[in-house]
């Protein structure tokens, strides 16, 4: 039986948040409870960069009842002039809360404790932590790019018990079942940009947008693609949602202005032969783009791992073997000498979908 207590009202505001995850940009998911006396009188979720923040919809829908309120919020309250609205932990004080359980610090260098010093200040009761795993979780993309200013990369693939991500001949649909291919879609719905390489869309000729049983949203389809090699018939450049080509100094200009008379935008990253793909992190982080699903292929996974840009990665794997010397590897690059220098993925997590296993984990240091 599910007990009343503050793990229930918080873990009802994660929720809420957690709904919100894909739709928000750069700006983090957060749930709001206002309880009053044993009673919810107040809900609300932050659903769109530059529109209410949680608490605030949360005490409007309280009114009143907000005064002597516990507010359930998980994350911190802001103490800085926004887009819209000013700032939260005013409006609780002014509202009359007389408690505010916080799941975690927000790490906006713009809040960053200030939000729950202030309300200390005012006399309220702060607390702090409860169920902040996981609302650190939800954010990770947020917290990574409000402080570095660069999107947070999934690496997603899917994979033979092998490794292997098409056969000998490049045959490659499909790897994983249905129940994994939708999870993917969701996945895409969740990143605000999906980042390929040339070889890929050479390859399979993919759109890259979202597509499951209910509307998603398209991710902003990014295309490494160092010479501009691409045809201006590649479905990925078709108008269903926006298209980076990211290319070096030195790619063809009447190929640019051609694909950029089409809609797309074309992005200059490095004056070698490959894309500076750090310099393209930053160019995409400034750009508003927070976080990133990176569907390969091998070459453009090996490089961002390589680079150390890859912040979490999702093997999927299907329970079948295609051996095939030669076969495209997941990750194709100089690999170490020996296997206590091999890359080694932390907070490793394994989930089920239909007959395939999705390993999820964290590249050291990240
Ligand atoms: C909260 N509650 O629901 C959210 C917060 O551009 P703005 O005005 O929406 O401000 C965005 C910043 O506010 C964001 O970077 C983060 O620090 C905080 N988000 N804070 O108290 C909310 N969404
Ligand atoms: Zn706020």
């Amino acid at each position: 039986m599910d007990l009343l207590n503050d793990e229930t009202y918080m873990r009802l505001a994660l929720n809420m948040a957690g709904a919100a995850s894909g739709q928000t940009g750069v700006n983090p998911v957060v749930g709001c409870v206002v309880v009053n006396e044993g009673r919810v009188v107040g809900l609300g979720a932050h659903l769109k960069r530059g529109e209410g923040h949680a608490e605030v919809l949360a005490l409007n829908m309280a009114g009143t009842l907000a005064r002597g309120a516990t507010a359930y919020v998980t994350l911190e309250p802001c103490s800085h002039t926004g887009k819209l609205t000013p700032p939260c932990c005013e409006r609780l004080i002014a509202e009359g809360v007389s408690r505010v359980v916080v799941a975690a610090k927000d790490p906006n260098p713009l809040v960053a404790g200030k939000g729950i010093d202030r309300l200390r200040e005012a006399g309220i009761q702060v607390d702090v932590g409860l169920l902040g795993d996981e609302s650190t979780a939800l954010n990770e993309a947020f917290n990574k790019h409000i402080v570095h200013g660069i999107p947070f990369v999934t690496l997603k693939t899917a994979v033979t018990l092998d490794g292997r991500i098409a056969t000998r001949t490049g045959h490659s649909r499909w790897i994983t079942g249905e129940k994994a291919r939708e999870a993917v879609h969701t996945m895409r719905h969740k990143h605000q940009g999906i980042m390929v390489g040339i070889g890929t869309i050479k390859a399979d000729d993919p759109e890259l947008t979202t597509r499951l049983s209910v509307p998603g949203i398209h991710p902003i389809r990014i295309v490494v693609d160092a010479k501009l090699a691409i045809s201006e018939h590649a479905r990925v450049l078709n108008n269903v949602a926006d298209t980076i080509v990211i290319a070096t100094e030195h790619a063809d200009a009447d190929k640019a202005a051609l694909l950029e008379a089409k809609g797309t935008t074309v992005l200059r990253c490095g004056n070698g032969d490959r894309v500076d793909l750090t310099q393209a992190m930053m160019k995409l982080g400034a750009m508003g783009i927070g976080s990133i699903l990176l569907e390969g292929g091998g070459v453009l996974n090996g490089a961002m791992l390589k680079a150390g840009l890859v912040d979490k990665v999702k093997l999927i794997y299907a329970p079948i073997i295609v051996g095939g010397e030669g076969a495209p590897s997941a990750f194709e690059f100089a690999g170490p000498e020996k296997m206590s220098d091999a890359l080694r993925l932390n907070r490793v997590t394994m989930e089920r979908f239909g007959d395939d296993w999705c390993m999820t984990g964290y590249p050291e240091g990240k």
